[in-house]
């Protein structure tokens, strides 16, 4: 149920901003229903306009771990900003930043700050190009890594060949750098690494992808990259944005217990405010200027209240039971959902880890980009305005998962399964 004020102020977006949003997939285009437009959020709850009240899932696409305002990172920003929101220069905050995620993360020796994921993932390939002196890069079908042109790039006909442009304005000689695998395929991996193998600096990839819905990466298939890597001397990038502390205090390297070369990561170190970070090994970040020769800069890098919001989330990560009460919530919900739709025969399943999951629309096993493409976005998109009529809010695409916060209480659970329950229903 779109409310009348929202439907206002979206036609007012619209003359003003492409699509009338400021990121694609917040138009809601592929639900069927014109966007939300919300009004302010507390907890795991989000209120839009109109003042229509819903449980959240999107928590801002992945940040807002601790759940929407919590009051000690509010604190800690306006602290922050009372101080001046940007020197310009070095402040005390992002070497703190900096050195609890190096003392997170075993691979990361030193590390970068920025402003998003997207600055993070393509400054971590030009790293990995100026270190290597290669060109080519290796990126997953399905997996994204932000909007830099290196990563727009579908595979062309052929795995083997250089892919060809996903969005108008990347040249062809751009796309043809990029070389597209399957996820959960070291085949797929193996095969670029034949023919082009001398060539490619490096292989990026998703640890957990959280871009195609979620997707869990088979067993031995993030060791088989790291062992390709290292036998090629091409450098290994884990895009940790979506799983950096989302599962673990650090990254999901630190489940997996394997160590890239470079870590991209974004959301939750920012605790809500534009963060994204690159870092790893000391011999590789040592190139990065003014240490090294690699230029990348960024004025807002760094700033006060954005460090004071990470600093503030990752502290409270660090100190309380946050992982264990996201995993029992994680754990309680899927498994709710896996029963109602157990009663309803095929048609769906459910992706989950942790605090992330994703309700699949398809008979078959999602398990890459090919097997996420059967699903049936159609029924999706019913399943999803069914919830939104009933308060809850999940992600407005197929393709992206949904994340649970330390705000999700008991109440918030049961009105989502009654929700679901309600709208399987009527959809399968
Ligand atoms: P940003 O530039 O949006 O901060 O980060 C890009 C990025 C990089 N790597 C991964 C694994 C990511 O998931 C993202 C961004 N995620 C999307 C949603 N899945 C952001 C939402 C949006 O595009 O509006």
């Amino acid at each position: 149920m779109i409310t009348s004020r929202s439907q206002q102020l979206f036609s007012r977006a619209q003359n003003c901003m492409p699509g009338g949003v400021n990121s694609p997939v917040r138009a809601f285009k592929s639900v069927g229903t014109d966007p939300l437009i919300m009004k302010k959020a507390k907890g795991a709850r989000m209120y839009d306009v109109d003042g229509n009240e819903y449980v959240d899932y999107v928590c801002s696409w992945g940040p807002l771990i601790l759940g929407h305002a919590y009051p000690e990172v509010i604190d800690s920003i306006c602290e922050a900003v009372h101080h001046g929101t940007s020197y310009g220069a070095t402040c005390e905050m992002e070497i703190e930043l900096a050195q609890q995620i190096c003392d997170a993360i075993p691979s990361v020796d030193k590390i970068r700050m920025v402003s998003s994921g997207t600055e993070a993932a393509m400054s971590a390939v030009r790293l990995a190009r100026a270190y290597t002196g290669r060109d080519k890069i290796v990126k997953f079908e399905g997996c994204y890594h932000g909007h830099a042109d290196i990563f727009l790039i579908k595979a062309g006909s052929g795995m083997l060949t250089g892919g060809v442009p996903t969005s108008p304005g990347v040249p062809l000689k751009t796309a043809e750098q990029t070389l597209i695998a399957q996820y959960n395929s070291l085949e797929s991996v193996k095969e670029l690494f034949d023919q082009s193998g001398p060539d490619i600096a490096c292989v990026i990839v998703e640890p957990v992808a959280g871009n195609m819905g979620l997707v869990l990466p088979h067993k031995g298939f993030l060791e088989g990259l790291r062992q390709i890597t290292e036998l090629h001397g091409s450098l290994l990038i884990f895009d940790e944005v979506i799983t950096g502390f989302r599962l673990t205090y650090g990254g999901y390297q630190n489940i997996a217990g394997i160590n890239p070369d470079l870590t991209v990561l974004g959301k939750i170190i920012g605790g809500g405010l534009p963060v994204g970070a690159y870092g790893g090994r000391e011999d590789i970040m040592e190139r990065v200027a003014p240490a090294g020769d690699v230029y990348q800069a960024g004025t807002l890098s760094g700033n006060p209240p954005a460090m004071a919001a990470g600093l503030k989330t990752l502290s409270i990560l660090k100190n309380r039971d946050c992982y264990e009460k996201l995993e029992r919530s994680g754990s309680l919900l899927v498994q709710q959902i896996q029963d109602i739709l157990k009663t309803r025969g095929i048609g769906c399943s459910v992706n989950s880890t942790g605090s992330m999951f994703t309700v699949l629309f398809s008979d078959q096993e999602v398990v890459d980009f090919k097997t996420v493409m059967t699903c049936d976005t159609d029924r999706f998109a019913l399943f999803y305005r069914e919830l939104l009529n009933q308060g809850i809010c999940f992600p407005p695409s197929q393709y992206e998962t949904c994340f649970l916060s330390c705000a999700h209480e008991p109440d918030d659970l049961e009105k989502t399964v009654k929700a679901i329950n309600k709208a399987v229903e009527r959809v399968l």
